[in-house]
């Protein structure tokens, strides 16, 4: 059976590629999209990619995973730092979990270091700019592949 992977995008990442490409780089949510989209397909799963500013929209999105996704990758941008609903939410996922971070939040302001998602997350990615996406997926269809 072919499994679906949700790829959800928190607050902001929108401007991926349009501000900031120091910290963030020059590629699109849209160029992140297309890449994964074409080594989902490689690895014989399809994604499902989702971008919202709102934090009650990233948990229904989360919910839907529950009866619909294998595994979730997740970056929730600011609300990493500081949504304990996230996480809730997160908790009553069975499938896997992957955080996923462009830059490297730890060698960044004190603030963005504790994680709420982190202690449910199967692997946390941090610093690999947007190819850390695809390292998520390669790592979810891996332990996929061996369930
Ligand atoms: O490094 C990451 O991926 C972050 O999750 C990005 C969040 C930040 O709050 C986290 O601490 C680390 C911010 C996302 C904002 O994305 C932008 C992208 C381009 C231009 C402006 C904002």
């Amino acid at each position: 059976m072919s499994h679906t992977i949700f790829i959800l995008n928190g607050p902001n990442l929108n401007l991926l590629g349009k501000r900031q490409p120091e910290i963030y780089g020059a590629e699109t949510l849209a160029d992140v999209e297309t890449r994964c989209r074409a080594l989902a397909e490689s690895l014989g799963v399809t994604v499902a990619l989702f971008q919202s500013n709102h934090e009650g929209v990233i948990i229904d999105t989360i919910h839907r995973a529950r009866e619909e996704a294998a595994a979730i990758i997740i970056n929730p941008g600011a609300f990493t730092h500081t949504s304990v609903a996230i996480l809730d939410a997160l908790n009553a996922y069975d499938g896997l979990v992957f955080e996923c971070h462009i830059s490297n939040v730890h060698k960044r302001e004190p603030f963005r270091h504790h994680s709420y998602v982190s202690g449910r997350a199967d692997g946390v990615m941090a610093g690999f700019g947007t190819e850390g996406y695809e390292l998520c997926l390669r790592r979810a269809c891996s332990l996929l592949s061996k369930a």
